[in-house]
Formats: structure tokens, C-alpha cells, sequence
């Protein structure tokens, strides 16, 4: 079944996507996400100017081996925006595969493993009382696991937290925003705040909260040894990852579960991490690590090493590369959660997709492929335009980790 089309697709209705469209000689076509957010058109070309030309003519039922073609075969391997290239071809052969099995992708992975996808969801505010109520609206409506996070008094900028309390987007326009941060405040501040929770809610709720890789490893271990009484679900991006013996001092001081990986993009950046068991959850999504391909092996690795899966669901991956992360986690063993950040009714009338949320839970229809179609004549209608993540710098100036 040879691909004789590959078309990519960047349009930008409410935040921006990069989609794959390829096409078989009988005219069955799959869908890829292959999002970077803040750096969309590195990843255009790189699959405009390098993959596309080798791809025509491949034979679209051999997943494993166009994979290997494009990461074994690249002489410059790994990296953001060549794995991601590589994640939205995985993405749209599967999808493929799927149309021309009849089956939804999940089963092509050896079928569920549960009935649904445990998700979590995002309670955030600018005081502790906002966050209590967000919370609360969040167990309102079903949800079994919530991720908080909160502004610092006194710090300007705190990550996580939004105007708009349900599309969280950090991604502006122009230049980077530069926002400003104090470690020493945040560190006494945030324990105080799952003790109010825990006061207020009890234990029957998982808790989660995300760092994002702005303390020393020696920090985290303080904050996680704090948090334990709280009885997280998970601290996540404790310390930036580039430097997987970093976390070696966290797990030996803490035994609050740490997760990690939303900016890996290949199982090497977490070999340590997972087979030293220095983490609980792999964080590696689909869009950003090789696709439904490369996440497999990873998870195949972390399996015994008692590391579950905790997929990146941010905004910034589209309804296909959420799609393709649902249908994994339907199957995987080591399944753990999935973060699930809700997406605008702009954004799911470009990109419909067959999986709805209920009490906490996302489950998947039947659809075979992903099951998430692209309308091109919509998106047609919101042209990309450039956006920034922030930069972080500390209060005395020095650049820092946003
Ligand atoms: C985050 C993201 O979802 C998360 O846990 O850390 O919001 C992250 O900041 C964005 O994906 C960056 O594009
Ligand atoms: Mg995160």
C-alpha cells in the first residue's frame, strides 16, 4: 500500500498545530500531530524538506521499519523537532493501519487493557482560596485526579496559573515574555496549599503538582520530604532533567512520587531515570517522543522497573496527538494517568475527535484508525502566526528555567 501523497498542514484556531495529512494509492489517509510549541515551522520544514521526498513511495504498512528508516537512518538523530517529525508519520500510519484494518488503533496494540483513560485535570488560581474552590469544581464535575497550582505571593509570575480558567495557553506573540521568579517564597508557600486541600477535601482525591523545572535537585528533595504528608499523586519536573544523576538526591531524600519527561523526545533521555528507578512516572507523549511507536518502547522498558505512564497532555498537542496517546494508554500494561488539558470548541470543531470525558475518565468510540478527522477548509480559516513560550529570569536578572 504505497503513500503517494504527504501533505503538511499548519493552521492556528485559538493556538497553533502542525498536522501531517498522508494519503495511500487507494485513497485511505491518516493523520499526525507533530506540534512544537513556539518552534511549529522548524518542524514544517524539517518534514517538507527532508522526510516527505524519502516517504513517497513507502509502503504505509510497515510502521516499525519507516521508523527505524528515519531515526536509525538519520545520521543526525534525535532532537524536538525530529522526533516530533517522526511522531506525526507514526501518528498517520497507525491511523492508516487502523482505516484499513477496520479496527480503532488500540486494539492493533493488543486490545484494552482497562475500560477508560484515568485524566487529570487543571485547578489552578491566584490565592488559596481560588485554588480550594477550583479544586472543588473539579471533583464537581467528576474528576478523581487534579493538578494544582497557584501564584506565589510576592513572586510575579507562577507557572500554571490563567486568566482563563479552562485553556491554559502560555504561548504569546511578538517576543518572549519574560517573567520573574524567587524560589525561597514559592518553596515556603506551597505545601501550606495541599495542606488546606487535604483539610478541606480529605485523601480520596489524587493531587498533583508541576514544578516545571525550576529548583535544584537539592530544592526538590526539600519540597518533596514537605509535600509527603500531603500524599501527592505526583511532583512533576522537580529539576530539569538534561541531568538524569540529578535525581538520584531527590529520590533519596523523598518518597513523594516524582514524574518527569514532557520534553524527552527519545527513550535515551530516560534510560537512567527509569532502569535506577529514580522516577515513578514517564511523562514522554506521543507527539514529542516518535509517536505511538516510540512511546511503546519506553514503556516497554520502564514496565519493570515499576515506572508508570503519565502522558504529556498539554493544549499544545492537538486532538490527534491526544488521540494517539489515548489509544496507547487504553492498551499499555504500565498505564499510570493521563493529563488531559481541555481544549477550545474552536480547536475541536477543526480537529473532531471520537473521545469524550466522563467523571475523570476519557473514553475512546470505536472508529477504526485514531479517529480524529482534520476539517482542512476550517482551518484553512486561521492561519498560523507566530507565538513564544516565556523566558524566566530571577529577580536579580540572571536567566533561569521558565
Ligand atoms: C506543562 C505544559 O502540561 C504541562 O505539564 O508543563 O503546560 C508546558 O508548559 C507546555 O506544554 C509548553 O508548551
Ligand atoms: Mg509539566
Amino acid at each position: 500500500m504505497k503513500i503517494t501523497d504527504a501533505k503538511v498542514i499548519v493552521s492556528s484556531p485559538d493556538r497553533n498545530f502542525v498536522t501531517l495529512k498522508l494519503v495511500t494509492e487507494d485513497g485511505t489517509y491518516g493523520l499526525g500531530d507533530a506540534t512544537v510549541n513556539g518552534r511549529e515551522l522548524a518542524v514544517v520544514a524539517y518534514l517538507q524538506e527532508h522526510l516527505i521526498p524519502c516517504l513517497i513511495g513507502m509502503d504505509a504498512q510497515n510502521i516499525e521499519d519507516i521508523w527505524q528508516y528515519f531515526y536509525r537512518g538519520a545520521y543526525w538523530r534525535r532532537g524536538p523537532i525530529t522526533m516530533a517529525s517522526i511522531a506525526a508519520i507514526d501518528m498517520a500510519l497507525w491511523d492508516i493501519k487502523g482505516k484499513l484494518a477496520n479496527m480503532p488503533v488500540y486494539q492493533l496494540l493488543g486490545g484494552k487493557s482497562r475500560k477508560a483513560v484515568l485524566v487529570y485535570g487543571h485547578a489552578n488560581g491566584s490565592t488559596e482560596d481560588e485554588v480550594v474552590e477550583q479544586v472543588g469544581h473539579y471533583l464537581a464535575q467528576g474528576y478523581k485526579a487534579i493538578r494544582v497550582q497557584c501564584s506565589v505571593p510576592g513572586v510575579q509570575d507562577s507557572y500554571g496559573v490563567s486568566a482563563d480558567k479552562a485553556f491554559y495557553e502560555p504561548a504569546a506573540g511578538a517576543l518572549p515574555e519574560v517573567c520573574s521568579w524567587n524560589t525561597a517564597k514559592y518553596l515556603d508557600f506551597i505545601p501550606g496549599i495541599f495542606e488546606k486541600l487535604r483539610a478541606t477535601y480529605g485523601y480520596d482525591v489524587q493531587l498533583l503538582h508541576d514544578v516545571h523545572h525550576r529548583l535544584t535537585p537539592n530544592e526538590a528533595a526539600h519540597l518533596g520530604k514537605s509535600l509527603e504528608p500531603f500524599r501527592l499523586f505526583w511532583l512533576e519536573d522537580a529539576t530539569p532533567a538534561e541531568l538524569q544523576e540529578g535525581f538520584r538526591h531527590i529520590r533519596r531524600h523523598t518518597t513523594t512520587p516524582l514524574a518527569v519527561g514532557e520534553v524527552f523526545n527519545s527513550i535515551y533521555d530516560c534510560t537512567t531515570l527509569i532502569t535506577e528507578q529514580l522516577i515513578d512516572y514517564i511523562r514522554t507523549t506521543s507527539t514529542h517522543a516518535g509517536g505511538i511507536t516510540g512511546l511503546r518502547k519506553i514503556a516497554a522498558l520502564a514496565e519493570p522497573f515499576h515506572v508508570k505512564t503519565g502522558c504529556h497532555g498539554p493544549t499544545d498537542i492537538s486532538p490527534i496527538g491526544m488521540a494517539a496517546c489515548m489509544h496507547f494508554n487504553l492498551a499499555v500494561p504500565n498505564f499510570g494517568i493521563q493529563e488531559f488539558m481541555i481544549h477550545t470548541e474552536k480547536i475541536n470543531r477543526v480537529f473532531p475527535a471520537g473521545y469524550t470525558l466522563k467523571d475523570g475518565y476519557v473514553y475512546l468510540d470505536d472508529q477504526p484508525g485514531l479517529g480524529v478527522d482534520l476539517d482542512e477548509k476550517l482551518a484553512g480559516q486561521y492561519p498560523y502566526s507566530r507565538k513564544y513560550l516565556p523566558v524566566n529570569r530571577l529577580e536579580d536578572g540572571s536567566m533561569w528555567n521558565w
